[in-house]
């Protein structure tokens, strides 16, 4: 039996909940270019744009709901012998939500605002501007989404890799393994000698890391797989 699963989770498994992936032909890339929406530089040129698109995408997340896969996971952690982490790439609020406790956003978080004058964090369910002020040091302009955006450091990397290096066994669920740091994680599990699993509707870019995988829809395949761990213990 593995003593500590790491779970690294992406936008495909809460893709059957209704919220976008990034990369496949209705996401969100397909309808914004990164660099606008998901850089610092994009921020910078047009913060206005910038605060739409997530005060957008706020929005659209009223209502949604955790689905089986996400249930499954928070069954794990519950009812598992051993430790389980859930690392996720997404910034919705599902894993938490499903009862997940064991987490970390490593890309930040949707309803999270950051002040860039501070440094404070806040948790944030409204729009934001450029008008915002920080509840904290009660400055305007200095507030931003609490996201991780390309070419910024993800947060709670010496964390993570102290989860891999101790890791007996590592899924990967819901994630194209386009993106680093996240995508070397299943190299780092690798060499810490676990036992690694892709979960994912196709064969991802890093398919042939992993020692074994699972295609298909995760609302599927995740509770079968969680069933399968916990059917010895
Ligand atoms: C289903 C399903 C169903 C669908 N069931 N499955 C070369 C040039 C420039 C930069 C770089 C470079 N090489 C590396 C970099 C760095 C860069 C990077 O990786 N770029 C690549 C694009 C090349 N990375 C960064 O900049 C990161 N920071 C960094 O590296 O700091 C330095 C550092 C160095 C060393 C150590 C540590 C740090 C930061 C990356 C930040 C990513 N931010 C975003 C936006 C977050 C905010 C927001 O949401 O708006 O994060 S981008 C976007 O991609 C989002 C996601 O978390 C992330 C990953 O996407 P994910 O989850 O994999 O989604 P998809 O859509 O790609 O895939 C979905 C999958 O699900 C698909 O496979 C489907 O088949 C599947 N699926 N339905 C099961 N029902």
């Amino acid at each position: 039996m593995a003593e500590r699963i790491v779970i690294l989770t992406g936008a495909g498994l809460s893709a059957e909940s209704g919220v976008p992936t990034f990369r496949d032909k209705d996401g969100v890339w397909a309808k914004y270019d990164y660099r606008d929406v998901a850089t610092p530089e994009g921020f910078a040129r047009d913060p206005a744009l910038v605060h739409a698109f997530y005060n957008m995408r706020r929005r659209a997340h009223a209502g949604i709901q955790p689905n089986a896969a996400h249930a499954a996971l928070a069954r794990l952690e519950r009812a598992y012998p051993g430790e389980v982490w859930v690392v996720t790439q997404n910034v919705d609020a599902l894993h938490e939500a499903a009862g997940t406790k064991n987490l970390i956003h490593m890309h930040g978080e949707l309803f999270g605002a950051l002040c860039t004058h501070c440094g404070a964090r806040f948790p944030w369910s409204g729009d934001m501007s450029l008008e915002t002020r920080c509840p904290g040091c009660g400055k305007a302009g200095g507030m931003r989404p609490d996201v991780v955006w390309f070419g910024e450091m993800p947060y709670q990397m010496e964390r993570i890799g102290e989860l891999l290096a101790a890791a007996d066994l590592f899924i990967s669920i819901g994630t194209s393994g386009n993106v680093y740091p996240a995508a070397g994680f299943v190299a780092e599990a690798r060499a810490a000698g676990a036992h690694t699993v892709e979960l994912n509707l196709e064969p991802s870019e890093g398919r042939l890391m992993f020692a074994e995988a699972m295609h298909g829809a995760a609302t599927v395949i995740v509770p079968a797989y969680v069933n399968r761990l916990l059917q010895w213990v």
